[in-house]
This record gives C-alpha cells, structure tokens and sequence, in this order.
C-alpha cells in the first residue's frame, strides 16, 4: 500500500458463528457510518461489491451455515487479489475470516508470497469442538485455518493445505480459554497480549512483526476484531472484555501498518450494531480504517525499524 489503492469491499451480514444476534448488521452500519466514501475521500479507487451471498440454503444454521459462508467468501477474496484489487471484508462474525484468509491463502500460493496473518482481538480464537466453553465458531476460526482437528468441514476442500500458525500474530489477547491456551502455546503462534502492550507499548512487537513480514516479501492480512478495542471505545460488541486498546495506541497501529506497505486485506468484525451507543463504534471503525488506508496528520515519515530495541 504505497499510493492510491483498487479497494474491494465485500459485506459479509452473517452471525451464524456466534451466539449473540445483532452482527448481521455490520456491514450496513459500516457503510451508513461513511466508510466507502471515506476511502474514496483519500484517493482510492473504492468499488463497494455489495453483500456476498453464502452457497447453499439461505435458512442453513450452525456448521453447514459457516461453511456456506467460507466458501463464497473465499472465492470473492480470491478473486478480488486476483484482478489486483485489495480486499476489506466487512462483518459479521469472526467466523467469517475462515473465507477471507483461505481466499488469501489460495491467491499466496498461486503468487508464491508467503500469508502473515496479523489478528487484532481481545481473544485468541483459537479453541477447536473440544476446547470450546461455548460451541460458538467464531471462537474457532483460527484453529480451523491452522488445521486443528474437527473443523475441516468449514472448507470447500477440507485436504486444503494449513496456515502456518508460526505466521499468526495474536496481538491485543486478554481473553484466552484453558484449552485454546495450551494449543497456541504448542503451536508456537505469536502472542502479543495486553500485559505485554502495557509494559512495553504497541510498537516494538509491531515494528518487529512488520520486519519479519517485509523481509519475506509476505502478504499480510489484518483481521480487526472490535473487542480489540477497550468497550468504553467501542462498546458495539457482544464479546466485550475489559482493558482493552485505547483509540491513540489503534490509531497508531493503523498508521504503522499504512506506512508499512504490506497489508494485502482487512477483516473488520465483529460489529454489533444493536449494542451500540448512537453509531460511535461504527465510525471509530470508519476513522481506524481510514489511518490504515493513508489518513495522516503530517507527513512524517515511519522512523526506521532500527530504531526500536531488540528484546
Ligand atoms: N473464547 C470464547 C469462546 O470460544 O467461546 C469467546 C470467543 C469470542 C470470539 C470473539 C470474536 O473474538
Ligand atoms: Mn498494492
Ligand atoms: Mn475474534
Ligand atoms: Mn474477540
């Protein structure tokens, strides 16, 4: 991202994967709170695709429902990177990144470019059937991606190769299930949690996250859950948990991952209108999303990667 973009916007109305209604939502609460013109305000090319439409049953419920989703969000996401475009998905439920990442997954290996996945959220999401307290998928997306067992029915091709949770950075983590905890630990995912951002701030592991994707020429998809953010912020979530990030310290992740160059699509999630206090979170989305797509005070450029300690 170093200039003008082709954004392509894909609304993904679904809460199959949780069990809290009012996500299905999202996406018109995004776009009435201006996004598309937003982004085309600073110089992008924005097509706005409208709402995907899931495969299958439009009445279909739990499993077969997410899976319906993933599939046609896959092929969109796919198709979109494809013809050049950068991909914002907007939700809906977390579960629905299971089709953004794969339609990223399957366009990295066609290119070569390995995927790095940046997951802002207050939770890991990363339980399986067995480690799951509540059932619900959209606590499950990233093991389903990672090819933990019980989940490959959520894809169309459920032999498809795994995401190499080595590439996943948790950032934000201040919710984590017993059992979720002990698979993220095995599996080496990289964690950024909020203990570590309060004592050391949310620079240094970005910067070296950012560093590491740079040096292998990588894709990076950024999935903004909103309970990312501290509910007093954002409290238009059903999934909210304390002590959250404040608007500076997102606001600054937005402009770092502006200036990085390196995202090649956005998950914004998440976002239950029905919870929210007269819109406010939907445009702190809106002005979030903005400084990731180039809104900036002044034009200072990003200090150099050397200039943040090494752990
Ligand atoms: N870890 C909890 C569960 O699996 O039920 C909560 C998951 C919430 C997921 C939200 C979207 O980030
Ligand atoms: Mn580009
Ligand atoms: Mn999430
Ligand atoms: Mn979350």
């Amino acid at each position: 991202m170093d200039g003008p973009e082709r954004i392509a916007i894909l609304g993904v109305p679904t809460e199959v994967g949780t069990s809290e209604p009012g996500s299905v939502m999202g996406p018109a609460a995004l776009r009435t709170a201006g996004l598309v013109r937003t982004l085309r305000d600073l110089g992008h090319a924005v097509a706005d695709h409208g709402d995907v439409v899931p495969d299958g049953p439009a009445d279909a419920v739990g499993r077969p429902a997410v899976a319906a989703w993933t599939r046609a969000l896959a092929r969109r996401v796919e198709a979109a990177l494809y013809a050049g475009d950068l991909p914002v998905v907007l939700g809906g439920d977390h579960s629905l990144s299971l089709g953004t990442v794969e339609g990223a997954m399957r366009h990295c290996a066609r290119t070569g470019r390995p995927l790095f996945v940046l997951w802002l959220d207050a939770h890991a999401d990363f339980n399986t059937p067995e480690t799951s307290p509540s059932g619900n998928l959209h606590g499950m997306p990233l093991a389903a991606l990672c090819g933990e067992p019980g989940l490959s029915d959520l894809f169309a091709d459920p032999g498809r190769p795994a995401l190499d949770p080595t590439r996943v950075h948790l950032f934000g983590l201040r919710s984590i299930d017993a059992g979720e905890r002990a698979l993220v630990a095995a599996r080496n995912v990289e964690v950024t949690d909020m203990r570590h951002i309060d004592e050391f701030g949310v620079v240094a592991p970005l910067r070296r996250s950012l560093e590491r994707v740079a040096a292998a020429s990588g894709h990076l998809h950024v999935s903004f859950d909103i309970d990312f953010l501290d509910p007093g912020l954002a409290p238009a979530v059903g999934t909210t948990v304390p002590g959250g990030a404040t608007f500076r310290e997102a606001h600054l992740i937005m402009e770092m991952l502006h200036d990085s160059g390196l995202v090649g699509s956005l998950d914004v999630v998440e976002l239950n209108p029905f919870l929210d206090e007269r819109g406010r979170s939907a445009r702190v989305l809106v002005e979030l999303v903005a400084s990731l797509f180039g809104r900036r005070i002044l034009d200072r450029p990003t200090p150099p990667i050397a200039a943040v300690p090494a752990p």
